[in-house]
């Protein structure tokens, strides 16, 4: 018998039928995963969804891709493909104690320029892995991974297996495009049903239910995940059209709960730094009860006009903050300690420790961050010491137990060489890190300058694992960034553990990753405190890499100015850009090894699109603008008017601001401004100015 013949004609009767089976199912799965209360028994769950699986499988043209039938749907992948986010996905900045929750406050309520207290949504924070879900005309079309906040990966099959997720919004109107954020994770009954199995299977137990959740993701089979009972809650809303307007985050999330969206019942709206802390300690005292993990809370100013007022920085809203609970303490020995070696140099002191259960991991490594916290702790080798981890935070030992230090406990020296190249080790005046002065003559620096060169967020070059590296460096195949462009898979097939198929993956890999953008470009180069955001913004202020070398070139005779703002002035130009940041770039763009690497990384084929400096000449070329308060137009609309006229609009007043554009119920910043002496425009003398000539 081969596959049931499509019939042309479908009686209404069984259209109908199907359509009120979807509708019955959606419903009772919502009763189950979302609403926690079941109004049907499995067996009758069953008998319906079987009927509506007979009734597609004889008429294919009654399925929709958002039939409860659907949620395993493809086949296996081979590779995820990625997704740019069109607004990226934030992190969120954290606090960790009840003064840093205030000073959270303070600046909120400075930066809106009030005085009294604000509403603030108070949410537990869940320890798994966030996610984008987009909704197209109320379908569910795409779901994604966070990744890099930019960039993330395409994980639509899996997220259709998760229950709780709805294929179609419930309800409505819906809006023609809505991006629903939240967390995916692995409630806790589930997380210990599977490590069982897998120990009753003889297999590798996960850690923690976020790696679990992770696993699970990250399956290519969503067969796997669907197997996997994962959940999840909505807590944001990223790009939309049609979304209509809400004064507040409460209601816009009351608003993705009505549509089918699962939102968690522990979310409060509270008030002030106090109805804050409150929460906070209400979650911490539930929180060994709850069925999944927390890591902390987090509070998000209610009111989305303030939010606008008071932007981001870097990759993390100043509206939000997360407040983490204390990290976990356990007791153990320290063993050793190891000197380790990072890409700048620094030489770390890292505790080998007797493995101890803390913070939901095995933890037998742990930082000692430098020398002066040795001293300052006077942890000693042989000491029982504490060790304490929070999440995702690398371990640390927190203090040592002087009473119980054994006779023959010994003090922890730094080397005067490093214990890799044999360099001097160093420490430069005024800095609490030692550093290997081998520079990438060092084996160690090289290592961390090249993980870091093909990370990800960098140069993106998949393949090139630490162990590669390893071999690599040791057989001295690689001795800069640019002889990863220059192997070829014989040689590298010939490494040990190697197979001939990744061996030309690699190289594919590289070959591929030479095409890439300036702004990863320079934050792979590793120049210390040029983090990706500020390569970001030295890639957009300059457009070439050759403006940059120029300007850095320029800029460096002033290092010894007598005033930090006169030193640097065309690096300290670009937003973001201070007098630390500026001496690290002066210094690196005028060291001859790395001008010569810069040229080397070209000649092997290194090019991205150039992005020259869109110098507009217009009425207001040269001039920088803030904008503030509400005005006739949105923001993004005024920013759009001003940059078309040669104008550029940056976030914050500064002294380097010439004008202030002041709408409605402008706050702290008309005031910053006022105190500066910048010139504060209304609406009209703006549209005046930009129709001058
Ligand atoms: N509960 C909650 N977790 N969480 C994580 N809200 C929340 N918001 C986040 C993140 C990263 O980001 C906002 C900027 C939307």
């Amino acid at each position: 018998m081969g596959a049931p013949e499509p019939d042309v004609v479908i009686s209404e009767e069984i259209r109908q039928r199907a359509e009120t089976l979807r509708a019955l199912l959606n419903a009772y799965n919502h009763r189950y995963y979302v609403l926690d209360d079941p109004t049907v028994s499995d067996a009758e769950y069953d008998v319906l969804f079987r009927e509506l699986q007979a009734i597609e499988t004889s008429h294919p043209s009654l399925l929709v891709p958002d039939s409860p039938t659907q949620r395993v749907g493809g086949a296996a992948l081979k590779v995820f493909a990625e997704v740019r986010h069109r607004m990226p996905m934030q992190s969120l900045n954290n606090a960790f104690s009840e003064a840093e929750l205030g000073d959270f406050d303070r600046r909120v309520r400075a930066g809106l320029g009030v005085v009294h207290d604000v509403d603030y949504v108070a949410e537990p924070k869940l320890d798994g892995l966030a996610v984008s879900l987009l909704y197209e005309q109320g379908l569910l079309v795409r779901g994604a991974t966070r990744g890099d906040g930019t960039t993330g990966e395409d994980i639509t099959e899996n997220l259709r297996t998760i229950r709780r997720i709805p294929l179609r919004l419930s309800g409505g109107p819906h809006p023609a495009l809505l991006e629903v954020r939240g967390e995916v994770f692995f409630p806790l009954a589930a997380f210990k049903k599977l490590n069982a199995e897998m120990e009753a299977k003889g297999v590798k137990l996960f850690v923690n239910p976020r790696n679990a959740a992770a696993g699970a993701l990250r399956q290519l089979d969503p067969k796997i995940t669907a197997s996997r009972p994962l959940a999840f809650y909505a807590y944001a809303v990223g790009v939309s059209e049609g979304l209509g307007q809400f004064k507040t985050h409460a209601a816009l999330l009351q608003q993705l709960k009505d549509w089918a969206l699962p939102v968690s019942d522990l979310i409060e709206v509270v008030t002030g730094a106090e109805g804050c802390w409150q929460f906070y300690e209400a979650m911490q005292a539930k929180r060994a009860g709850l069925p999944f993990d927390i890591d902390g809370v987090v509070y998000k100013l209610d009111d989305l006009a303030g939010r606008d007022e008071l932007g981001s920085v870097s990759r993390a809203p100043r509206w939000a903050i997360a407040h983490k609970f204390p990290a976990e303490e356990a007791e153990t020995i320290l063993l050793d300690v190891e000197f380790q070696i990072g890409r700048t140099g620094a030489v770390t002191p890292v505790a080998r420790l007797k493995p101890v259960f803390v913070g939901g991991a095995t933890v037998s490594n742990a930082t000692l961050h430098n020398m002066d916290e040795v001293a300052r702790k006077d942890v000693r080798i042989g000491d029982a010491v504490i060790v304490r981890r929070a999440g995702d935070v690398i371990p640390e030992v927190a203090r040592a137990l002087i009473d119980k230090r054994p006779a023959d406990a010994r003090v922890v020296q730094l080397p005067e060489a490093c214990p890799v190249c044999g360099s001097p080790v160093a420490r430069e005046e005024g800095e609490a890190v030692a550093r290997c002065t081998g520079g990438l003559t060092c084996r160690a620096q090289l290592h961390a300058g090249l993980l870091h060169f093909v990370g990800r967020r960098a140069m993106d070059i998949e393949g090139f694992g630490e162990k590669l590296l390893i071999q690599l460096i040791e057989q001295d195949l690689v001795k800069s960034p640019v002889d990863l462009f220059k192997l070829d898979t014989q040689r590298l097939a010939s490494l040990e553990r190697l197979a001939e198929k990744s061996a030309a993956n690699v190289v594919e890999a590289a070959e591929k990753a030479k095409s890439t953008t300036l702004g990863r470009f320079l934050f792979a180069l590793g120049i210390r405190d040029v983090g990706e955001s500020t390569a970001e913004a030295l890639a957009r202020h300059f457009g070439t890499l050759e403006l940059l070398i120029e300007a850095a070139q320029a800029d460096a005779p002033s290092a010894a100015a007598e005033k930090k703002k006169d030193r640097f002035p065309l690096l300290q130009a670009v937003p973001d850009v201070g007098p630390e940041v500026a001496a690290q770039l002066a210094r690196w763009f005028t060291d001859a090894h790395h001008l010569e690497l810069l040229t080397a990384l070209r000649d092997v084929g290194i090019r991205w699109p150039e992005v020259p400096q869109v110098v507009i000449d217009g009425p207001l070329s040269g001039k920088t603008f803030v904008i503030t308060g509400t005005l006739p137009e949105s923001r993004d609309a005024v920013a759009a008017r001003i940059e078309a006229a040669g104008g550029k609009v940056t976030g914050s007043v500064s002294a380097k601001t010439d004008f202030l554009v002041a709408g409605e119920a402008a706050g702290s910043k008309l005031a910053k401004a006022e105190k500066l002496g910048v010139a504060v425009l209304g609406w009209d003398d703006l549209s005046a100015l930009l129709q001058s000539k």
